[in-house]
């Protein structure tokens, strides 16, 4: 039968369940990555399983988040990092080596294969034709451990491409286009698989623009062949030896296709504070901007940073705005420098930041009150960037460029340059920085684990309670993110130690929440969140589920629910209920108190359940689609509790 990509590399890892739309399904997972932010704690988990070292084919764990390092913290977090990657036969990423996206696809990423990844942007390795999915901290803990990643089979669109993009319109504009259509909810269980003559238009840094910020579009996961064009690139980082070619058979089935020219696409942006608030750069034009940032895993690349250095060549940045670069790694600062490039953008009046997260997680380069900052990352949620008042508006490296000389949102056709950047023949390679030689896969046993006082526990969850007994502590809106519920930035740094992140919980929305819900659970009652659609949208930080569990809530009603979030919630233990009427949203306040008798035996069983909401006098019906897996998780208190009990 014609197969499409998808299915290939879904079927040649299938472990559990069969390849249909919406099946549960387990895969095995070849390559793992983890980022510090997200790392400590997998880490931390993958302690408690006991176990003697990894068994995933590689796994890389990566320093780009937290590397401003003020206070201990963070170099706490590296320390302890570096200690365990030995002991288990990890590859350790020295922080300054890049951003994890930008460094796995450059070194380590081989079309064909599976990746899983704690961070929502893993599917940058989609890039080169690998199924890459974002998954919790424990879920890549697990899988490291050489267990399988469940998963619901994915339902498979077409995005068929034609034409070539004019100049000045790139990559970024592409995927903009795409969540102009799609839109950031309603693609939870979907894949898009790209293909049609306008590949060979595309390059591989393209290609992973293009999948890096599918996560915005909440689908699983998105995927490119692996043609001559990404044989080029494997050959240029000087791994032909890892590529394989991938591609649809003729007569492949999707379930639908969408139709791109690339040929009329022209340049776009997302607008405040949704990567799906789509706008053309020409409605926006003239607008005064104040700060462009050009960076982040979206748009770091050779390509995309010598694109800016050369519309900037001989030019002085205006006065109004200012302008930083973060590369994506040392292959590419190096470059830009032999190159003269990073002398052009010095001249320029650019500022060099570091070749990590940096400003895209938003500890540092806070813009102004009320300023307006273009950006070439991939999320701009309210306050992401450190300032609430702020407006981020995401923009390909040609739309920045072409502010950072006007000072105001400027079409960048008129600045484009007369050729496209051509891929290297060869990529400046130095894997000095990543510590693998004598420890990858094998790690060495005795390896003292350096823990300073940043590096606390993973908390565990309880079995459980017969009856769920109480309060909606909070009750918010639609698309709350992940950055709602934990803001990062500037409390990034305590991602290692639970109680004091717990602080922070919803410190945007709610600022009263932590005190509410700790004096809740304290005083013997539940927590239950109340949201509309699309909770959990964006990141996978899972301390959006383990600190909210930390304060003692077990249950979520929801109108819908995000892909990664969703597992998270039930990986600590968290019931993920469903309303039946979404206008039973309105039967709840803030404060009131709610009842659902039985809970071990609605999870156990049906997954439906009726709450009594004491406080209005009402009752209504909600339900959580569990898997039998998913029940006996949820029953013993969460996913760590559920291994400690052999439950798992
Ligand atoms: C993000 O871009 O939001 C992050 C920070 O990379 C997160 C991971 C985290 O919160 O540590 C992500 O995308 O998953
Ligand atoms: Fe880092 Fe930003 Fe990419 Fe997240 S989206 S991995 S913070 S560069």
């Amino acid at each position: 039968m014609a197969k499409n990509i998808v299915e290939k590399i879904l079927g040649a890892h299938l472990v559990e369940g069969e390849l249909k739309p919406g099946a549960d399904i387990a895969i095995r997972i070849d390559q793992t990555l983890t980022q510090d932010a997200t790392g400590t704690m997998a880490y931390l988990q993958f302690e408690s399983m006991g176990l003697e070292r990894v068994k995933a084919d590689l796994a890389v764990s990566y320093v780009d988040h937290n590397t401003i390092q003020v206070g201990f913290e963070n170099a706490d977090d590296h320390v302890y990092l570096k200690s365990v990657a030995k002991r288990y036969g990890i590859i350790f990423s020295r922080p300054g080596n890049g951003i994890c996206h930008q460094l796995h696809l450059e070194r380590f990423g081989k079309p064909g294969t599976t990746l899983l990844g704690s961070d929502s942007h893993t599917p940058t390795g989609g890039g080169i034709g690998m199924v890459a999915i974002g998954a919790g901290g424990i879920d890549v803990a697990v899988a490291m451990g050489g267990g399988a990643f469940n998963l619901v089979c994915p339902r498979v669109t077409l995005v068929r491409l034609s034409g070539r993009l004019p100049s000045g319109v790139s990559a970024k504009d592409v995927i903009l286009k795409v969540l102009s259509i799609y839109g950031t909810k309603g693609n939870v269980g979907r894949v898009l698989e790209y293909g049609g003559s306008g590949l060979s238009g595309l390059g591989v840094p393209a290609r992973a623009t293009i999948t890096n910020m599918g996560a915005e579009l909440g689908v699983t996961t998105s995927v490119f062949p692996s043609d001559e064009i990404t044989r080029a690139f494997l050959r240029a980082q000087g791994r032909e030896a890892d590529w394989c070619g991938l591609a649809a058979d003729a007569g492949a089935e999707y379930e639908d296709v969408l139709d791109i020219d690339l040929g009329a696409l022209e340049p776009m942006a997302a607008c405040p504070h949704s990567p799906g608030n789509i706008k053309t750069v020409a409605e926006l034009a003239g607008t005064k901007v104040h700060q462009v940032l050009i960076g982040s895993c979206t748009n770091s690349s050779y390509r995309d940073l010598k694109t800016v250095a050369l519309m900037l060549r001989g030019k002085k940045i205006h006065p109004d705005v200012e302008v930083g670069v973060a590369p994506g790694s040392r292959q590419v600062v190096n470059m830009l420098a032999q190159e003269g490039l990073l002398g052009e953008l010095v001249a320029a009046g650019v500022r060099i930041l570091e070749n990590a997260c940096g400003f895209c997680i938003g500890n540092h380069m806070s813009p102004g009150s009320n300023a307006v900052s273009l950006r070439t990352s991939n999320r701009n949620f309210e306050g992401r960037s450190g300032t609430l008042s702020a407006g981020i508006y995401l923009v390909s490296p040609e739309t920045a460029a072409a502010a950072a000389l006007t000072g105001k949102f400027t079409d960048p056709r008129g600045y484009a340059l007369a050729e496209e950047v051509a891929e290297p023949e060869r990529f400046d390679v130095d894997d000095s920085m990543f510590l693998f030689a004598e420890t990858a896969g094998q790690g060495v046993p005795g390896t003292e684990i350096v823990r300073g006082p940043n590096i606390g526990e993973a908390p565990a969850g309880k079995p459980m309670p017969q009856d769920l007994d109480g309060v909606a502590v909070v009750k918010v809106g639609d698309k709350i993110t992940t950055d709602h519920i934990m803001p990062a930035g500037a409390r990034l740094k305590y991602r290692s130690n639970v109680p004091q992140y717990s602080k922070y919980v919803f410190e945007n929305v709610d600022a009263g929440f932590h005190a509410a819900a700790a004096a809740n659970r304290d005083s013997g009652l539940h927590n239950v969140i109340v949201a509309g659609e699309s909770y959990g949208q964006g990141s996978s930080r899972e301390h959006a589920a383990m600190c909210p569990m930390y304060l003692g809530v077990k249950a979520l009603i929801a109108k819908s629910i995000e892909r990664i979030h969703l597992a998270n919630l039930i990986n600590f233990g968290i019931v993920p209920f469903i309303f039946d009427a979404p206008a039973d949203y309105d039967k709840i306040a803030k404060g009131d108190r709610l009842v659902i008798r039985d809970l071990r035996g609605a999870v156990g069983g049906s997954g439906h359940a009726a709450v009594e909401n004491l406080t209005q006098g009402n009752t209504f019906k909600v339900t959580a689609c569990l898997t039998p897996r998913q029940k006996k998780l949820l029953i013993n208190g969460g996913l760590l509790s559920a291994v400690a009990a052999g439950q798992a």
